[in-house]
């Protein structure tokens, strides 16, 4: 009898210039660690900030599982695994989303702020997901809308009732909700772009075509983690004071 435990390989080579493994092997530890080091850090903040700083573990673990899922699945298929990687925004972005509502709660944000940005986050995620993987014919015009509801969440936030809250508050939670606000504007606009580098559209003959997992998987490590660490930097110094 053959040895069948040594014919069929329990782990896929990575090539040198494989860039989109690497990015997402790279994701899937980074995403890890920082997970351990929001969770371990909890006990040492005041109670309430620790289900902020909670929050932040959570995106980077639910991140984590994703990225082995999404590793696995190009390795084994060499095509984007789409699926998971909306599965696991669904998850991650309203997530974000009550960040802001949680360090906006002292200056008495409504439950309707959150409510509302939830929603702006899911047209958008939603839409993307039938202009990349549904619809991608019309690919244009679904990222066109997802725009529309990227746009209301940054205006919500640099304009809107939030960044009003965030002026109520001041000191460390406006210095805190403005930081987030540019991960928003200028982290959270890589998304768009890698989604134009990998569908078709009037945009295509502009930007050429380029690989979407990459410019996504560097968004995330910035976007997740980046986050994260502004909430851990509000909790340390709020639990000084
Ligand atoms: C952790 C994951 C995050 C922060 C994901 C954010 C995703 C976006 C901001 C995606 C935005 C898109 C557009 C604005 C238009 C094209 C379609 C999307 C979904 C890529």
């Amino acid at each position: 009898m053959t040895n069948l435990l040594f014919s069929i390989p329990l782990i896929s080579k990575m090539l040198p210039t494989d860039y989109v493994g690497f990015t997402f092997f790279i994701g899937c530890m980074a995403m890890m660690a920082a997970s351990a080091f929001f969770f371990l850090s909890l006990s040492q903040f005041d109670k309430k900030w620790r289900v902020s700083v909670l929050v932040s573990g959570l995106i980077t673990f639910i991140a984590a599982v994703h990225y082995f899922y999404m590793r696995d699945y190009w390795a084994s298929f060499g095509e984007s695994p789409t699926f998971f990687r909306y599965v696991d925004w669904v998850l991650t972005v309203p997530l974000m989303c009550l960040e802001f509502y949680l360090i906006l709660k002292i200056a008495g944000a409504k439950q309707s702020l959150l409510w509302k940005m939830i929603v702006y986050s899911l047209v958008m995620l939603v839409t993307g997901y039938f202009g990349e993987a549904v619809d991608p014919t019309n690919a244009w015009l679904w990222g066109l809308v997802s725009g529309v509801a990227y746009f209301a969440i940054v205006y919500e936030i640099w304009l809107g009732e939030a960044s009003k809250l965030a002026k109520a508050a001041g000191g460390e939670v406006l210095s805190a909700h403005k930081i987030l606000c540019w991960f928003v504007l200028v982290g959270w606009a890589i998304y768009p772009l890698g989604y134009m580098l990998g569908t078709e559209g009037w945009y295509t003959s502009l930007l050429g075509k380029g690989n979407v997992d990459v410019a996504y998987n560097i968004a995330d490590a910035i976007n997740k983690i980046g986050f994260g660490l502004v909430i851990y930097n509000l909790a340390v110094k709020s639990t000084k004071d």
